[in-house]
């Protein structure tokens, strides 16, 4: 699916407001991933990745892996924007019986490849499952989307060195590093850098990009699936937690995001202005 920039655009605004309204459903959440990845969403959902809205476990789509669960919320705005789960459902996030559970379930909701939760896993599964597409002979790509918290998992590497063994071109990670997890900056708990050096090492087609540039994402995105040697693809994303709301970009911590009821309806209207702005 080929879209313009204005047309990303629009769908990157649309998985902000969708991530804000379910914050505000549930008063709280994981919103700032939310939006910090929202640009990087639009791109996947509406440019680079194939899919059937109306048949989600399609023998032909690419699989997009949710590594980092507690993003779920992330994924259900971009799964309500391409099409796989209406827009009304968005209201039920997070209550008793609802397919939008808190952190991303396989079993419960369609779209969601895998059960999130424990972080470090999404790289080992997506390795195995482009294997196992490579053995069919299917071409689709394999999309594991990781934070930077994870680059602290020894799995992590352990995956990220069979990739580059098997000659992995199905594989593209996505790697969110908005430098923060739930105890501060990430590169102060265990510092990664120099990061892209790391996974040259490991054998990887290495970009680095602004994660809330659209023109960019979509750049990496196309370089990453047209890269003619076989070895994996990375792209690490620098983005910022709650891009596009001023007030929740400037919160210190941004990692699980708590504010007074009424300041959800002020941050959806902060994007529905910006939204407005961008059409003139
Ligand atoms: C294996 C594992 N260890 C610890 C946790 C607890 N935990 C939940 S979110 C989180 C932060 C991880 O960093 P990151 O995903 O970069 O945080 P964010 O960018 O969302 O703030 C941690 C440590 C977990 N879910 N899994
Ligand atoms: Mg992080």
């Amino acid at each position: 699916m080929e879209n313009s920039l204005a047309a990303l655009n629009s769908a990157a605004y649309r998985i902000r407001r969708y991530a804000l309204r379910m914050g505000e459903v549930q008063g709280q959440g994981y919103v700032g991933q939310a939006l910090g990845m929202a640009d990087i969403l639009a791109v996947a959902y509406r440019h680079a990745m194939h899919y059937r809205p109306d048949d989600p476990a399609w023998e032909g789509r690419d699989r997009f892996l949710l590594s980092h669960g507690h993003y779920a919320i992330a994924l259900y705005a971009a799964l309500i924007e391409a099409g796989i789960i209406p827009e009304s459902e968005l209201e039920t996030y997070g209550s008793d019986d609802s397919r939008l559970p808190m952190s991303g379930m396989a079993t419960y909701t369609p779209g969601m490849e895998m059960s999130g939760g424990s972080l470090g896993q999404g790289l080992s599964i997506a390795v195995g499952m482009a294997l196992g597409l490579r053995q069919k002979s299917n071409p689709a790509f394999v999309y594991n989307s990781m934070s930077d918290g994870e680059l602290d998992e020894g799995s992590t590497w352990e995956a990220a060195m069979s990739a580059a063994h098997y000659g992995l071109g199905n594989l593209i990670t996505l790697v969110d590093i908005n430098n923060q997890q739930a105890d501060g900056p990430s590169s102060k708990i265990l510092g990664f850098e120099p990061l892209a050096d790391k996974w040259i090492a490991f054998g990887w087609f290495v970009q680095r990009v602004n994660g809330n540039d659209i023109a960019a994402v979509r750049e990496a995105f196309d370089a990453a699936r047209k890269h003619p040697e076989s070895q994996p693809r990375v792209i690490l994303f620098e983005t910022l937690m709650g891009a596009g709301v001023p007030f929740l970009e400037e919160r210190d911590k941004n990692h699980f995001i708590r504010v007074e009821p009424e300041e959800w309806q002020q941050a959806i209207a902060i994007v529905d202005d910006n939204n407005a702005g961008d059409q003139q």
